[in-house]
């Protein structure tokens, strides 16, 4: 795959290539882990790759063979959450911490493009939750899963346990959650966590493969099933997503356009010549 950047950021880089685009968390030397801004300039290409009408499928990854995510930077973590340290956030000045991360997964739930988490190393704590909520994960032979919130003082009581417990079943996930063990790649795939596991050197070019083929069907097929698999976990704001996809749909209507022409018009509508359908 032939990655151009589009997008100047400092903690990831954002790519596309052939209706791809590839957003990579780029703090290696802590594993990957996120820090605030990280989390708004993932948003930003989120919003990016949303947009741009010629990409169909996202790719979320790590920098590196080490790490996809370690989760929230914990040497900013403060009393209450992650202390940014943009000049220029009162926010952040004010030494006010965020959970900003939680948007982000939300953000990743809404996206009506396919995501797959692309991992090689550690997934773990916050980082483990982002590929839970991705659509698809496609793991390196060397990838390692595990949530570490009991450790360190923390948790997830969101999509991070009730998306994995519909995922890997409730057992399960109270084990990974309750015990902070680590999993490998096959016992990963074994529970139905990943898609599917390939040699380190084959990672990107598997996932990519994934990407092609999703990229051969229905872009608004594809929409639908997303927001289908998501609109039960997701509650209201999930059948509002369906819904707002059905809307789309017959707004491409005759019928719809029938309604907006006579208001336009500033006549009476006509909707008799539209079958009352069984
Ligand atoms: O739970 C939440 C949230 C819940 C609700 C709402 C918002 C949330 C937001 C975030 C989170 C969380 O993410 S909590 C969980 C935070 N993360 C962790 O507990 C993982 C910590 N890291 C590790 O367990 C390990 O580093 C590792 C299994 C990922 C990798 O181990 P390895 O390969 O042995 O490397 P290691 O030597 O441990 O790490 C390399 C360097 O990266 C170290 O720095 P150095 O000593 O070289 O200076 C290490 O400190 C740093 N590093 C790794 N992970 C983090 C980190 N530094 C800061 N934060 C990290 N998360």
């Amino acid at each position: 795959c032939d990655w151009r950047s589009a997008g100047e950021y400092q903690d990831i880089r954002y790519e596309v290539a052939e209706g791809i685009a590839k957003i990579t968390i780029n703090r290696p030397e802590v594993r990957n882990a996120f820090r605030p801004k990280t989390l708004f300039e993932l948003s930003d290409a989120f919003n990016r790759a949303r947009d741009d009408d010629q990409i169909g499928v996202i790719i979320l990854t790590g920098q590196g063979d080490l790490a996809f995510c370690s989760g929230g930077d914990q040497r900013i973590r403060g009393d209450d959450g992650y202390i940014g340290h943009d000049p220029n956030d009162p926010v952040a000045t004010k030494g006010i911490g965020r959970l900003n991360v939680l948007d982000l997964q939300v953000q990743i739930r809404r996206t009506p493009k396919p995501v797959i988490a692309m991992v090689a190393g550690y997934a773990i704590g916050g980082g483990h939750v982002l590929h839970i909520v991705c659509d698809l994960t496609v793991a390196a032979d060397n990838a390692r899963f595990g949530q570490t919130g009991p450790q360190v003082g923390s948790f997830d009581g969101g999509y991070g346990s009730g998306l994995l417990a519909r995922i890997v079943g409730q057992k399960k996930s109270r084990e990974i959650w309750y015990l902070c063990r680590q999993y490998d790649a096959a016992e990963a795939e074994e529970m139905g966590l990943v898609n599917t596991v390939v040699p380190l050197a084959e990672l990107e070019r598997e996932t990519v493969n994934w990407a092609r083929q999703m990229l051969r069907h229905s872009p608004l097929a594809l929409r639908m099933l997303k927001a289908s698999h998501n609109a039960v976990d997701d509650g209201l704001a999930g059948v509002q997503q369906l819904a707002g996809d059905s809307t789309l749909l017959f707004y491409m209507t005759e019928e719809a356009q029938e309604g907006r022409n006579a208001y336009r018009e500033k006549r009476a509508p006509d909707f008799d010549k539209f079958p009352k359908r069984p």
